[in-house]
């Protein structure tokens, strides 16, 4: 019999699966935080924990009320909250981020990292994005943002002391020096920073100097990490943050996307959250090695996570934290409390075209996964929709004594199925799945989209080419996100599955 205490021989990456980019980190005695971007999605910002850097389990939103995050409702996809940087202080928590659809950098604290989070103090002084908060042995905060740009801080009331002043420029001729962070490690402040653009040129680099505020000097060896034109399935690879595992070994968390499919890939999950390990070489600059799918597996002992429920019912008032809006969540639009144990939708953009349609959803976060919902529509018209933006979706809708697949992509809209279905509630379902990679054109998996029948049969309205709902396609640094949502009237969900699958 197989010893079932056994420790694994390898762990798997990513650490955080589906649209989770930009990873900041931060431990705390043997507790680790981790925090990503999430762009249009309403709560924002969401946070981990973890005890062995490999198993990492949400624990909420660090922008959760809507005096911490104001999303216009016209804001573009892909605007909002960009790259945090999370620090832990003096005894409190401190995270600071880019809200980019107006209300700019700001800061919140907390002491429980699961909330809740400080009302913001907003930083209108602190010049660009991806800002990145240090202190210094005198107490001194320096704030580092893209370009390199550095100003001092005080992170109680927002206020800067000093000039702007330029730090560092990157490696000369790489785009876009940004993702910055600093550290003292050591005899040194390392200035780590992402370059190349978050595609599939994406870098880590590192300098260093005396004083957290330079002169840095580059990493001879830069760039410390990327896959730019290597054969490896994780591509893109850069905005990384440092941190110290149990035994004092060191690691990054860094940003990776898993493109799919002929040439050029696709990748359809968003920008992901993988872990590689870091040495130090005898001139005391950093080693990185890859984040391969399968990493041997640490030295310190594991603690996997509660099992995920396939199934949300809706029975708590709360909705759990994966669950994400668009641009916000209004109590009286979206509710447990109406009908209880179903998720109430009520209407207000028409389609999911519209920036303001009310919408749930949680990440995709598997190539092959089984998503099904109960959806009650018999008061207006709604159905399940799996998401990249506005003008890239494709959704199974009840309405009507109907059920009807839609398609957008870019400016084309269309019906392409429908079928009559019985008075009542209906599961509507997807599937995606990876076909046979059978010819150079094929895409990155399909999107089957249907229902089911009161007996239980699958009718599938039609298989779709993933490859409209990938990155590549859409732009923008999201990934896929399904969900419900109502187009008019008042829809209810009695319960909503995501299933890994394959
Ligand atoms: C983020 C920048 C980046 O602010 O993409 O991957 C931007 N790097 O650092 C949006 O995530």
């Amino acid at each position: 019999m197989p010893d079932q205490h056994q420790a694994p021989a390898t762990v798997s990456n990513p650490i955080v699966p589906g649209f989770h980019p930009d990873p900041t980190v931060c431990r705390v005695g043997d507790d680790y935080y981790l925090a990503c971007s999430s762009f249009e999605y309403f709560p924002g910002v969401p946070i981990f924990h973890s005890r062995d850097l490999v198993n990492w389990t949400q624990i909420g939103n660090v922008l959760d009320r809507p005096g911490q995050l104001a999303l216009p409702l016209d804001s573009p996809s892909s605007t909002g909250v960009y790259a945090p940087t999370l620090r832990h202080h003096d005894g409190r928590f401190h995270l600071i981020v880019t809200n980019v659809s107006g209300y700019g950098n700001l800061l919140v604290t907390a002491t429980d990292p699961a909330g809740p989070w400080s009302d913001p103090v907003r930083l209108p002084d602190v010049p660009r994005i991806d800002p990145d908060i240090a202190w210094d042995e005198d107490g001194t905060c320096w704030c580092t943002c893209a370009g390199v740009q550095q100003v001092q801080l005080d992170p109680a009331t927002g206020k800067v002391t000093g000039e702007t002043e330029d730090v560092w420029s990157g490696t000369p001729g790489a785009r876009y020096p940004e993702a910055p962070h600093l550290y003292r490690i050591g005899e040194y402040w390392y200035l780590m920073i992402a370059e190349g653009g978050t595609e599939r040129a994406h870098a880590v680099s590192i300098a260093r100097g005396t004083s957290p505020n330079g002169p840095f000097e580059p990493c001879p060896h830069n760039p410390i990490l990327t896959h730019r034109g290597h054969e490896h399935p994780v591509q893109n690879t850069g905005h990384a943050d440092l941190v110290q595992g149990p035994d004092g070994s060191w690691w990054l968390v860094l940003l990776g996307v898993r493109p799919n499919g002929g040439t050029p890939g696709w990748h359809v999950l968003g920008r992901e959250t993988f872990l590689a390990p870091v040495v130090w070489n005898e001139d005391g600059w950093p080693v990185a090695g890859s984040p391969d799918l399968e990493l041997p597996a640490p030295g310190w002992p594991l603690h996997p996570g509660p099992p995920v429920a396939v199934r949300d019912d809706f029975d708590d008032e709360r909705l759990a934290p994966q669950w994400v809006s668009l641009r916000d969540r209004p109590a009286d639009l979206i509710t447990t409390g109406e009908r209880p144990g179903w998720l109430t939708l009520r209407a207000r953009g028409a389609s999911m075209d519209d920036p303001d349609v009310v919408f749930v959803g949680r990440r995709q976060q598997h190539h092959t996964c089984r998503v099904r919902a109960l959806v009650d529509a018999s008061e207006g018209a709604g159905g399940l929709a799996v998401r990249m933006d506005e003008r890239h979706h494709y959704e199974v809708e009840a309405a009507g004594g109907e059920v009807r697949l839609v398609v957008r992509l870019s400016s084309v809209r269309k019906v392409i199925a429908s079928r009559p279905v019985p008075a009542g509630a209906v599961v509507l379902r997807v599937d995606v799945t990876i076909p046979a990679p059978d010819d150079p054109g094929s895409g990155p998996d399909l999107v089957t989209l249907g229902f089911e029948e009161p007996d239980g049969t699958v009718t599938a309205l039609a298989a779709l080419d993933g490859r409209y709902l990938s990155t590549e396609v859409a732009g923008g640094f999201t990934g896929r996100v399904i969900g419900v949502y109502a187009a008019t009237g008042t829809v209810h969900v009695d319960w909503f599955d995501y299933e890994q699958t394959g």
